[in-house]
């Protein structure tokens, strides 16, 4: 049992939400991480727990990884193996995890620059990939997603001590109002609700096809909704979302003849490597929470030097 699990979550009585116990950008004033964002963007942040940019990348751009993700389904070794989560209804793909790994291509858009460099102004501190995967609704059947924040299940389940990790999802694909678009909560991120049931042995298993433990309740969920509203940013492939970890997200199944695919990169602060486990009773696999975070680690390209070695010495 943790004695520092600042997140009691997983509970067997209900337990009210309280503030977080992490400030939203991690080092708003230290020069050394300052980034891309200015104070208006930083602010909506803050306030929102999310950034929306419509057309960050050009469809020419992102073209060739949804292209790579219809010739990986053909890969029938890879659409065996444990990274393959599929539809629980349709049977057809729902989620590849550890992109980044599996494909150079995905690996090195997780360096691009301009993300990273709105990542570690973010998260203040050099990052690394925490968990990478595409989530994929095909057209009339791809099922949705419940409500949940991220934290809660990677704080549970993968040991993750502190909020201060932060999601950039691509847009492979057109996201309209139609096609199970990803709706999120604004201002959900300051509060943690903590969630009741117990985490089951190899609760991945199942929770990967529907998220069952780790789900708050109504209540919470109406009280935030409230507060907040709910918003399902839209757009041309190649839109980006940026999301903090706690913020509260689900998406509706897709009913249209749209495709829906979307690519999650998580980038976590080498200053919040995984603990064990805060509410489960085991590990989960790595490509589901990254243990090696040397190997995953996101350096600018162009500054292969720094890499592992923090700030370079400026004599
Ligand atoms: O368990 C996880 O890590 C995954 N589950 C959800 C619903 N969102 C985050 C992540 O992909
Ligand atoms: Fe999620």
């Amino acid at each position: 049992m943790h004695n520092d699990d600042l997140y009691p979550t997983r509970l067997k009585e209900p337990m009210e939400p309280f503030l977080r116990k992490d400030p939203v950008i991690h080092a708003r004033n230290e020069y050394r991480w300052t980034g891309p964002l200015d104070e208006e963007a930083l602010s909506r942040y803050e306030r929102d727990g999310f950034l929306w940019f419509e057309g960050f990348f050009s469809y020419d751009r992102v073209q060739p990884f949804f292209q790579e993700l219809v010739d990986m389904a053909k890969n029938e070794e890879l659409m065996r193996s444990d990274k393959v989560i599929s539809d629980p209804n349709s049977g057809r793909i729902r989620s590849v995890f550890d992109m980044h790994r599996i494909s150079e291509r995905f690996d090195k858009l997780t360096r691009d620059p301009r993300i990273l460099g709105m990542v570690r102004q973010l998260l203040g501190s050099e990052v690394y990939i925490h968990q990478s995967r595409i989530n994929d609704k095909f057209g009339f059947e791809g099922s949705g997603f419940q409500w949940h924040s991220d934290f809660e299940t990677w704080h549970s389940e993968d040991g993750m001590p502190r909020m201060r990790a932060v999601s950039a999802s691509i847009m492979l694909t057109d996201n309209n109002e139609f096609n199970g678009p990803l709706m999120l909560i604004p201002g959900s991120h300051h509060y943690f609700v903590p969630c009741v049931g117990e985490t089951p042995e190899e609760n991945w298993i199942s929770s990967l096809k529907r998220q069952d433990t780790g789900v708050p309740d109504k209540d919470n969920l109406a009280m935030l909704a409230k507060r907040g509203g709910i918003q399902a940013p839209k757009g041309p492939a190649g839109s980006l979302l940026l999301f903090e970890c706690n913020t509260l997200h689900a998406s509706n199944e897709n009913m249209s003849p749209w495709p829906r695919s979307n690519l999650f990169f998580v980038y976590n602060s080498l200053s919040n490597t995984l603990h064990e486990p805060y509410a489960a009773p085991g590990r989960r696999p790595n490509h589901l929470g990254n243990r090696d975070e040397e190997s995953a680690l996101c350096m600018h390209d162009d500054f292969p030097e720094l890499s592992g070695q923090g700030v370079p010495n400026l004599s």
